[in-house]
């Protein structure tokens, strides 16, 4: 206790230090490598052209809102799947689906990504992700890596927190950032402790619908909750998270959220949760069904721990939960089975909020204190089960046993690690191999660009005896977590199939056709190389006419079926774009508001006439 940083100075500490390891590292690693190791570390990252990774990495797209794809170990960035935001590149947001999905946003903040899971292992089928900019909640289809639903999450404001799946992908569960009144009902912050609430919100998945709902929600104490992770074996039924500004402070968090010495780990157990919703223990609020804890008792625990705490990691068995603190030189590992034992005793030190405080010493199995190691943020593992640290102020990965607290490697990376992550490193059975540092800082690291920089990557291999950097990647901000699933696990289609059954549909350049209804102008066209036809019987089968505030909905279907002949259609000084992937039918629905004439043309390089491929649009003015 007595290493822990005074609250006030913390931060001011943490920077002063970041600084000083900054120089530290920039002249001691890069200039040392020999050429033997160079040549070493080329080898072990390059994918020779054709050949493939030998992993996908999903890599958080932060505040871009989208998620960006690599391989690893070539660190090669393959795809950007927009998620929450615009994406003019696919369209993403244009066509009817996924303007539907965005809403009235634009943007999303998106932290941290999830892949579905089996036993508490990838199963390559879909990945979760949320929206801390706009409190929303995403699944992406990984047999076509497209966003196939998006919710918004009500009461819940900036679901950092997630997401955690559970290990069959029962739940994920969404805590929030910021408290607010339920319903963001207005309410002063002098009344912030007994009107503001910290919601989270239990989301289920419908697999075969493939949509997200939320089943229930738990008013939390009106505090942050910062990150979290799900049980896993022994521990399937339950789910940790951490808390900060369990002081309850409206203003200047950065001094007031850290004046306690301990914060809490929420300990909660989802089964127990979900039967009460059964049992009608709830409150129908704002629509939903809502658990009290001071009033809809059990299956809630706190646990103390080092102030302002933010990673909380369940280890690969499911026995320990291991919590990291921004401020703290240490780590805390804390025991599943000495918790239950401490709730079957009633071990508690009293309560908070109607929720039961267990006592520290009767959770804790052990501090662990890296040597001059500072801020450790977030754990992953490895295929024998030891631990790896992020260290975001001393700017390295630590490598510990958690069976002995030992520390075992250390490796400087470049710099201020946020999240790491380990091939499979979250789930039942790690890989070993690969840990990926995501440095929030890449100074120095590539071409100068400017000012601001982006975030960079680095590759380290786990297979020696040492940990060691092999390579680097830039990217756009911010990956804050990222997973790394085996490449084989993931199976992706190529071509849309044939849906006969879609209305929208046409597969026959005979059957295209533009039926006008009232003033709603319906197109059933087709894309294909390299021409659009809308309506094979009329003069120009690539012209759309309406008339001025027509209501316009066009429908194409491309139908090459062939890998990688995608089309894609935009009309010139309309602000419309959308893509129709091989074997996709897709609409775009809009209003003619404008009169004049408007070229349309496909934006997607698909054949060596790919620049014929174009037509126009006619808007006849209304008098
Ligand atoms: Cu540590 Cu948003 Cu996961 Cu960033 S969070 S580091
Ligand atoms: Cu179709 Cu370019």
């Amino acid at each position: 206790m007595k290493k822990w940083i005074p609250a006030t100075s913390g931060l001011l500490a943490g920077l002063v230090a970041a600084t000083v390891f900054f120089g530290d590292f920039s002249s001691n690693t890069r200039s040392e490598a020999s050429d033997a190791t160079i040549k070493s570390n080329a080898e072990k990252v390059y994918v020779p052209f054709g050949e493939k990774d030998e992993y996908y990495l999903f890599a958080s797209g932060g505040h871009s809102g989208q998620m960006f794809i690599y391989g690893v170990p070539s660190m090669r960035h393959i795809r950007t799947v927009p998620v929450f935001s615009l994406d003019s590149a696919t369209g993403y947001g244009w066509d009817t689906h996924t303007k539907e999905l965005l809403g009235d946003y634009t943007w999303g903040d998106l932290h941290h990504p999830a892949f579905s899971e089996t036993d508490g292992d990838y199963d390559g089928k879909y990945m979760f992700a949320t929206d801390v900019g706009n409190s929303r909640a995403a699944v992406m289809n990984l047999e076509t890596f497209t966003t196939r639903d998006i919710i918004d999450v009500p009461n819940t404001s900036g679901p950092h927190c997630a997401a955690f799946v559970t290990s069959n992908t029962e739940y994920m569960f969404l805590p929030t950032r910021f408290a607010v009144p339920i319903g963001r009902d207005y309410a002063p912050l002098d009344e912030y402790s007994e009107k503001y609430r910290g919601v989270m919100s239990a989301v289920t998945f419908d697999e075969k619908n493939e949509k997200l709902n939320i089943a229930y929600q738990v008013a939390l104490p009106p505090w942050s909750y910062d990150l979290s992770d799900a049980g896993k074996k022994m521990s399937a039924d339950w789910a940790v998270m951490t808390t900060y500004n369990t002081e309850e402070a409206t203003t200047n968090l950065e001094i007031n959220a850290s004046q306690a010495d301990r914060d809490y780990i929420v300990l909660f157990n989802w089964k127990e949760l979900e039967q009460l919703v059964k049992d009608g223990n709830y409150d129908e609020v704002t629509g939903q069904k809502m658990i009290f804890p001071e009033k809809h008792k059990g299956g809630i625990y706190l646990v103390p721990v080092a102030k302002s705490p933010h990673g909380v990691d369940v280890t690969p068995d499911g026995t320990r939960f291991i919590a990291s603190g921004k401020l703290a030189p240490s780590m805390t590992v804390f025991s599943f089975e000495k918790a239950f034992k401490a709730i079957e005793n009633k071990d508690f030190s009293g309560e908070r909020n109607g929720i039961p405080v267990l006592k520290y010493e009767s959770v804790m199995e052990r501090e662990v204190d890296p040597e001059n190691a500072l801020g450790p943020l977030h754990t992953q593992f490895d295929d024998k089960g030891m631990a790896y640290t992020t260290m975001f102020i001393s700017s390295e990965i630590v490598k510990w046993d958690p069976n002995t607290g030992e520390t075992l490697d250390r490796v400087p990376v470049q710099y201020s690690p946020g999240h790491s992550v380990a091939a499979e490193g979250d789930t039942v059975a790690p890989d070993g191999k690969y840990i990926i540092a995501l440095n929030k800082i890449a100074k120095d690291s590539y071409l100068s660009v400017g000012p601001s920089h982006p975030e960079s990557m680095q590759l380290i291999d786990l297979t020696g005896d040492k940990m060691e950097v092999i390579q680097s990647a830039p990217v756009n901000p911010e990956p804050h977590y990222a997973q790394m699933i085996k490449a084989d696990k993931i199976k992706t289609i190529s071509v849309y199939p044939k849906d006969e059954n879609n209305p929208d549909a046409v597969y026959k350049q005979e059957e295209t056709k533009i039926v006008r209804k009232g003033n709603e102008v319906h197109v059933y066209g087709i894309a294909m190389r390299s021409k659009f036809i809308f309506d094979a019987n009329a003069k120009r089968p690539d012209q759309i006419e309406v008339n001025q505030g027509d209501k316009v909905i066009i429908h194409l279907t491309n139908i090459d079926f062939d890998q990688d002949i995608t089309h894609g259609f935009a009309i010139n000084g309309y602000d419309l774009n959308m893509e129709v992937q091989p074997g996709q039918t897709n609409t775009i629905e809009f209003t003619a508001d404008k009169a004049g004439t408007f070229p349309l043309y496909c934006t997607n390089f698909c054949s060596a006439l790919h620049q014929e491929m174009t037509g126009y649009f006619l808007v006849k003015p209304t008098n």
